[in-house]
């Protein structure tokens, strides 16, 4: 029988969708049903990969579109597998990663009307009067399927929208009845449904960009994900390197430009201080940030001409977002800097300017990198963070993809694991913790040969559901190295308490119920879990051992490593 259901699958595999990422339940007969049906008959539908819990699903999933930039496919059940995805539909959100979701809905029939009726006590548990509610204001699209005969049509739709700019998660569901019906298959055409063309910068703005450029002093680039596309990575070195203008990152959450460039000036994340080459620069563009900074610590000076580019340059989905900018633009980064750079070749900077601006970063770039390398500091004393990374860094070469959840240690991980080619760093783009295990399942699969390090805090590990992350690592064969930096508890609530409260009776309390002490065996999991290795070092000269035996055993054995780094007490 072919089914509502089939056609489900059929359309997204059509459509490029290699994973389902799936939680069954009693809303999924005709699903199960189908999916047995094609693989008992040879008919192709994408690999089901099973989550025993949702919000690793959709980590998956949303490492997958990372670092692919393809949208996968998650299965939940009604309600409760909605809500079970939990943080990581914020994260899918706010990192705008393209992912569809499906849901099944309770039966809407009780008397056996139709097939797929009623007939479990959960049925009438599980009705909702909207279940959509529940995840809609984060999604870019929901829709319940309410028909069998256009199925490929809605998920085209679904899909269509998930991938065109600003791209983000959709959410389909389908009443168990309707998921039942009997239908046929249609043709589908799937070059009607390519992602809307993204788009350029109008022209009088480049020439307005451009003017701005020549007359400027000191032109620095903020951005936090135009990494997104690695042409753009490449098309901004070029813009560096024609407009002199220097680099910083804001809260990046992936690979924007190489560490070891010149013009790159390093990272901002939420030191309580003014970045000098901030307040420093004339010409500020902020290209591709949701948080260039943070005004009540940190900005470009009053004068500073501010330019916005962005695909989304008024944040449609939040409350409040202003940065001053003088014009703001809807433009995708990779076309933007492709057109600036031409009119930059067309008209270059003055010589003598450039080559000013240009030595003047290059010498704030090596002063950078001597303060970060005194930092670098192991022999056999306690483990610190930077040196932790360091030795990382050293062992998994600049192929690897590094995925970080450190938290407190963001700088340090996000400075010393000196990435420098596009798509080896990524964090969430979302706040809600717990995505970097799943995710490294979703990029192990997405690219099987790549080298997959995980470094997290150790409250991130344990929000990551690490006893599904390490049972799927194996069952998958996705095996990747995993540093748990573990400073014993959480410690940005802390910091927080004390940047709001700084003399107050937290700063002097011994205990604020933020820290794991004893702390639970991290490594010990996952090898309870998925026959992970364990590891657990406690000085700086444990980590070359550690990290080489892990990096092995990931590579040869194709298991999971999972080291305990326990840091220095702070
Ligand atoms: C799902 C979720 N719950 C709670 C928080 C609030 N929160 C932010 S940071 C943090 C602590 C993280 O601990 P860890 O990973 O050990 O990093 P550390 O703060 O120690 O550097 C918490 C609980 C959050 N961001 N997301
Ligand atoms: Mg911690």
């Amino acid at each position: 029988m072919y089914s509502a259901s089939s056609a489900l699958l059929e359309a997204l595999h059509e459509a490029g969708v290699a994973y389902i990422f799936a939680n069954f339940g009693s809303d999924h007969p005709a699903l199960i049903e189908a999916i047995a049906e094609a693989k008992a008959t040879g008919r192709a539908i994408p690999s089901v990969i099973t989550c025993p819990n949702e919000m690793v699903a959709l980590s998956c999933a949303h490492g997958y579109a990372q670092l692919t930039g393809h949208a996968q496919a998650v299965i939940v059940h009604v309600d409760c597998g909605t809500q079970a995805l939990g943080g990581a539909v914020h994260n899918v959100a706010r990192g705008r990663a393209p992912v569809l979701i499906f849901a099944g809905m309770s039966p809407s029939t009780q008397e056996g009307e139709l097939r797929g009726s009623r007939n479990e006590f959960i049925h009438w548990l599980q009705d909702v009067p909207d279940q959509r509610a529940i995840v809609r204001q984060y999604m870019k699209y929901t829709h319940e399927i309410r028909s069998g005969r256009n199925v490929e049509q809605i998920v085209c739709r679904a899909l269509q929208l998930a991938r065109s700019d600003p791209k983000g998660p959709v959410y389909l569901v389908g009443a168990r009845e309707v998921m039942e019906e009997a239908t046929e298959t249609v043709q589908i055409d799937m070059s009607e449904w390519q992602p809307v063309a993204p788009a350029p910068l109008p022209a009088e703005g480049v020439t307005q960009l451009a003017e701005a450029l020549a007359k400027a002093r000191r032109p620095l680039v903020v951005t936090s994900y135009v990494g997104r596309s690695h042409g753009a990575v490449e098309a901004l070195i070029r813009f560096c390197r024609l407009a002199g203008a220097g680099v910083i990152e804001s809260a990046p959450s992936c690979m924007n430009f190489p560490h070891d460039n010149p013009f790159y000036l390093g990272n901002q994340w939420n030191e309580p201080f003014q970045n000098p080459m901030l307040a420093d620069a004339d010409l500020v563009i902020v290209i591709d940030s949701d948080v260039p900074w943070i005004p009540t610590v940190n900005r470009p000076n009053d004068r500073a001409a501010i330019f916005h580019i962005d695909i989304d340059p008024l944040k449609e989905a939040a409350t409040l977002w202003y940065i001053g900018a003088r014009r703001s633009f809807r433009a995708d980064a990779a076309l933007a800097l492709g057109q600036l750079n031409d009119a930059l070749a067309a008209r270059p900077i003055e010589p003598g300017a450039l080559d000013e601006r240009s030595r003047h970063w290059a010498d704030a770039h090596a002063r950078r990198l001597s303060q970060l390398a005194n930092l670098e500091v192991g022999g056999n004393g306690e483990i610190t963070p930077e040196y932790l990374t360091a030795r990382v860094r050293l062992q998994i070469g600049p192929d690897a993809i590094v995925l970080s959840e450190g938290i407190t240690n963001y700088p340090a991980i996000c400075n010393h694991s000196v990435r420098t080619r596009p798509g080896t760093y990524f964090a969430s783009g979302g706040s809600s913790l717990g995505w970097s295990g799943g995710a490294a399942i979703g990029m192990k699969l997405a690219q099987p040969d790549r080298t997959i390090v995980s470094l997290t805090g150790d409250g991130s590990y344990m929000f990551s559901i690490p006893s599904t992350v390490h049972w799927m690592a194996r069952q998958y064969r996705t095996p990747f190295l995993q540093v748990v930096y573990n400073n014993r508890g959480w410690k940005a609530p802390r910091f927080s308490a004390l940047a709001v409260h700084p003399q107050g009776y937290a700063s002097r309390a011994n205990d604020l119920g933020l820290r794991f002490d004893p702390p639970p065996d991290y490594a010990g999991i996952a090898a309870a879990a998925g026959g992970a290795h364990a590891c657990l070092i406690k000085r700086a000269d444990e980590i070359d051992g550690a990290i080489a035996e892990g990096l092995r055993v990931v590579r040869e054995e194709k298991r999971c490593a999972v080291i305990d780094a326990w840091l220095a007490e702070s």
